[in-house]
Order: structure tokens, then sequence, then C-alpha cells
């Protein structure tokens, strides 16, 4: 059966600035939290490799856009540095960035590729956090004017916009589970973090609109489906409130512009809400997007506890849920990671059905695989794998396009293998195969089947 796509339909890849760039002590760059991190904590860091270590695209962007170009993309996110823009957070803007990220731009758009650009990709500047990160308002206000500098020196030339990439992701790694700076552990911290870094989206949001920018603003979120382990009412429940959490928390403001009133009723039960202002809920209600983007990779699967809570325990998610392996579950072999395909169409249909259906792409989706050298044949990984991978899940999304789902795109986490925060290069995603000492990109067969899928705008 033939897969044919939507015309104009949006084929490519995401990746971030940290992640790629190198460079993250020169050319005028701030420190964020992770250069801190690793230069304090270095053990943290898979094989002891940190954030210097990169695709080193500040150098190689030139080339690597030739390469994008040469695996057909039509459209590409990355993201803008806040640190490396504005280097104490607040204050003076560094020319040389703006310098690099103008060409970046101009060059994108020369070849024919639309640049999505996110503002926050988890890379909090150090000066930032120093005055206490998302738990301050006054970072808010921060961030809001680094983004209106952004619009102002870009916004006449990018026309997709995200102010975050996966904002959950900070609140669980820095402030609930311990795997992002700043390694604290305490629920009513990381609501705070969150219901802020929801304020610092409208905030972006209001002064998008406010400037009349071109284009469209949106965010990127990561959302897992929950699936309960049975249709029990206490493993339902238990599932619901998994998804108000680490969904909903952040899916609900950004379409509906409010948050869900049970995840409040939840949260005021354990006495758990972050300070609020009388004006919040009308920021908040601006921050309604244009265009969701969304991150899939594995859901989870959740059921209603097995033991009664400890009340003397600090207050965590885990008081709603259990995880448990279903059996059966088809995994990721080469990292660990539950595939279940149709989770994308889930996702589709939920955001179709129970949101207004809005306009929304697939931002990352992705297999990380570890030790990849071992699937070189004549010079090349031959990843088909990955091929699988990718076809499956636009099977489904083709599925759920066909049903009315209005997805326009789809991006693959990511272009080319690069540092990937603790894990570092433990896990290669790309289309395109790093020598990380010599700094050679070779084309793996994924990129080949994926630059002839775009090209064609469909697949066999
Ligand atoms: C997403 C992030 C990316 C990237 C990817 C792969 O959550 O947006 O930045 O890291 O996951 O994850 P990992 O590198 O941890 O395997």
């Amino acid at each position: 059966m033939k897969y044919a796509f939507p015309e104009n339909f949006w084929w490519g890849s995401a990746c971030s600035a940290l992640q790629t760039e190198g460079e993250s002590q020169g050319s005028g760059k701030g420190l964020t939290t992770w250069d801190h991190w690793f230069a304090t904590e270095p053990n943290r860091f898979h094989n002891g490799v940190g954030p210097q270590n990169t695709s080193t695209f500040y150098q190689h962007w030139k080339a690597d856009i030739q390469l994008l170009k040469q695996l057909n993309h039509n459209s590409f996110r990355t993201s803008i540095s806040w640190a490396r823009l504005i280097p104490e957070g607040t204050g003076e803007v560094n020319q040389e960035a703006v310098t690099f990220y103008n060409q970046v731009i101009d060059e994108l758009i020369a070849q024919g590729i639309k640049p999505f650009i996110t503002l926050f990709h988890f890379d909090m500047p150090m000066a930032m956090q120093e005055i206490g990160g998302w738990e301050n308002r006054d970072v808010v206000a921060a961030y809001a004017r680094y983004a209106e500098t952004c619009f102002e020196l870009f916004g006449d030339r990018v026309m997709h916009w995200f102010t975050f990439n996966e904002p959950i992701v900070p609140v669980e790694g820095g402030y609930l589970y311990d795997f992002h700076y700043p390694n604290v552990v305490d629920f009513r911290r990381a609501a705070t973090v969150a219901y802020h870094t929801v304020l610092a989206h409208a905030q972006a949001v209001r002064a998008f609109r406010a400037g009349h920018y071109p284009g469209e603003i949106g965010i990127v979120l990561n959302l897992t489906p929950s699936y309960p382990r049975s249709q029990n009412p206490a493993d339902v429940k238990a599932a619901h409130h998994c998804d108000l959490l680490f969904n909903r928390s952040f899916l609900d403001p950004v379409l509906c512009g409010e948050y869900p009133a049970d995840l409040v009723a939840m949260l005021k039960a354990h006495d758990q809400l972050p300070a609020c202002l009388p004006e919040d809920s009308a920021l908040i209600a601006d921050g309604k997007i244009d265009l969701l983007g969304v991150n899939y990779y594995q859901p989870r699967r959740v059921k209603c506890r097995d033991s009664a809570i400890n009340p003397q325990a600090p207050f965590m998610p885990e008081w709603f849920f259990d995880s448990y392996e279903m059996p059966g579950r088809k995994m990721n072999p080469y990292r660990g990671w539950e595939i279940y395909e149709p989770g994308i169409y889930d996702i589709l249909i939920n955001l179709r059905d129970n949101y207004g259906n809005p306009r929304c792409f697939i931002s990352e989706n992705g297999m990380g695989v570890e030790n990849e050298q071992r699937f070189i044949e004549n010079g090349q990984i031959n990843d088909q794998y990955r091929i699988e991978f990718i076809s499956e899940h636009l099977k489904w999304l083709h599925k759920g396009i066909s049903e009315g789902c209005n997805c326009l795109g789809y991006h693959m986490w990511t272009f080319i293998d690069n540092w990937s925060w603790c894990n570092a290069y433990k896990n290669r995603y790309g289309f395109i195969q790093l020598d990380l000492t010599t700094q050679q990109r070779t084309i793996k067969k994924s990129g080949e089947w994926f630059a002839a899928t775009s090209l064609n705008n469909s697949f066999d």
C-alpha cells in the first residue's frame, strides 16, 4: 500500500542549540546550568562527556544545512540559546550570536528549508538560575524580554516559533526525579516551576501578538499517553491522574487557556497549589497557541497503587499511580524504551476529539540506539530498525490524518547524532552518523530512506 501525505507536508527533523552548537564557552556565550553542572559534577554525565563536546554546528552550520538539503528536509527545528544571545539572561545582547543565528536562518531559507525556532530547550542561563530559575517570577519577565528580543531580531523571517520544548522535562528532571540541575526533589517547588513556565509561555505569546509579528507561535510538548492496566475504575483513575500531571498540566493551558479543574482540585486537596496572583488567569488565557508540536517517544503504562501511601512521606506524583511493565509490550532492543506506534494516533485523536482539532505536527519521534557502530556495513550504518520504526509510526500518523486530524508534518529526532544531556552520546538518534574524533558525517540508510520519502511525499 502507498502512504501519501497531504500537499506541503512538513518533512524534517529537530535538534537544539546546546546539543549541537558546541562553542559552549566561547564567542561571547554565557554559561548555562548544563555548563555549570558539568564543571561541578562531570561524573553525572555518560563517560564524563559534557556539553562542550558536540557536532560543532557553530562551525559546521553551512555544511550541515547542505546535508539537511540532501535529506530533502523542507523544514527544520533548532533552538536559540538564551545564554548565547543574552549572556547574563537580561541586558546586553551578544552581537556574535546575532550574526550566527542570522546566518543560520538566512541559509536555511535560501536552501528552501523553513526554520522552526524554539526559544527554550532545557538550557537555562546560569545567571538566571542563580536568582532562582523558574521559581522566581523575575525570570518569567526576563524570559519574556528575551523572547521579544528574538521576535525583533529574527521575526521578519522566522514564521514558526515555539516558546518551550518539553517544559515538563525540566520540572521532572530538576525538581522531582534528580536528572537535571538543580537536582531538587520537592513537589511544591516543582509545581511552582511548572506554573511559572506556563506564565512565561503566555507572556511570550502576549508579546508576539502585541508586536504583530508575521507567522505563528506555539509550544512543543512531549505527550505520553497514559494507558491504564485495565478498565477497572481504580486503574482508569490512576491513568487519569497521571495524564493530568504529566500531559494536561501544559496541554490544557496552551490549548484551552486554563488548567483542568480536576488537576487544580487534586493539588488543592493536598495543599500543593503554587502561589498565584489575581492577574494570572487572564495571562494564561492569552497564552493560547496557533500551532502545537507533539513529541512522541513512548507511552506510560499505569495502574492503581498496590500499597497504601505513607502519609509521612513527601508528596510525589506517585501518590496517585504505579507504573508497571505491560506483559508482551514491544521494546526497543537497542535502548530499552517501549515502542508503541498506535500511541501517535491516539494522541492525534485525543487532540481532534477533546481539544478542537488544533493545528499540530509531530515535532519529535525517534529511536535511540546504543553502540550503533556495530551495524556498519561498507562504511555506512544500515539502520533498517530505524526505517521500520519511522514507517510504522508514519502509518498510524497517516491513519490519523485520513480520519481528519489536523497534523501538518513529521519531524524526527534527529538530523545528526548529537549530545544528549546526561546520556551524552550513549544513544544515537541521527539520520547522519557522527564520528566524534574526526567530526566526519556519514548518512545512514535511514537518512536515504527519509530523503526519498520526503521527496515523494509518500512511501510504500
Ligand atoms: C527529547 C528531547 C531531546 C532529546 C530526546 C532524546 O525529550 O527534547 O532534547 O534529548 O528527547 O532523549 P535522550 O537523549 O534522553 O535519549
